[in-house]
């Protein structure tokens, strides 16, 4: 196994462009999730709470960049390091937030259909086996990070 320089290379060169349009990027990627798992759109406070439309969710954009950023951070950690190291304090909270929304495992495989569809979409020129396994991977080490710190905050 091990993460190669390759990999690391079509991660970051694929959200170096799809980041220029991150708006319609998050939106995309929100709606994909919640066109296969509805009942996911009642996790999220800031839209279960909200009466504006999903696409005017001021929140939406922010949060939908921080699954793609920490993604990308994970590919280039992997290489680097062979393991993903979230700081330790960020990786204890995000473990607890999701266990405190009551995110499980059919979520986590849900979003990660959708973090790969969305990419193919946003990038079909660069659109590869070899880039969907290498952010299928980094996706699938940081998921397996934040599950191991997935228990009530003390
Ligand atoms: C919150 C990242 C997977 C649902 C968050 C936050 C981050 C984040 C950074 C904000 C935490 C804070 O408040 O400090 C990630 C990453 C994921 C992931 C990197 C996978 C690699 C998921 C999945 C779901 C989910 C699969 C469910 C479909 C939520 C919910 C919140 C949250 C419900 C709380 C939102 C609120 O404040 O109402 N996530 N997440 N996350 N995430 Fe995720
Ligand atoms: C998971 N956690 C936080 C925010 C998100 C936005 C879009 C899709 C998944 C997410």
């Amino acid at each position: 196994s091990g993460f190669t320089e390759e990999q690391e290379a079509l991660v970051v060169k694929s959200w170096t462009v799809m980041k220029k349009n991150a708006g319609e990027l998050g939106l995309k990627f929100f709606l994909k999730i919640f066109e296969i798992a509805p009942s996911a759109q009642k996790l999220f406070s800031f839209l279960k709470d909200s009466n504006v439309p999903l696409a005017q969710n001021p929140k939406l954009k922010p949060h939908a960049m921080s699954v793609f950023l920490m993604t990308c951070e994970s590919a280039v950690q992997l290489r680097k390091a062979g393991k993903v190291t979230v700081r330790e304090s960020s990786l204890k909270k995000l473990g607890a937030v999701h266990f405190k929304y009551g995110v499980v495992n059919e979520h986590f495989e849900v979003t990660k259909f959708a973090l790969l569809e969305t990419i193919k979409e946003a990038v079909p020129e660069m659109w590869s086996a070899e880039m969907k396994n290498a952010w299928g991977e980094a996706y699938d080490q940081l998921v397996a990070a934040i599950k191991s710190e997935m228990k009530p905050s003390p």
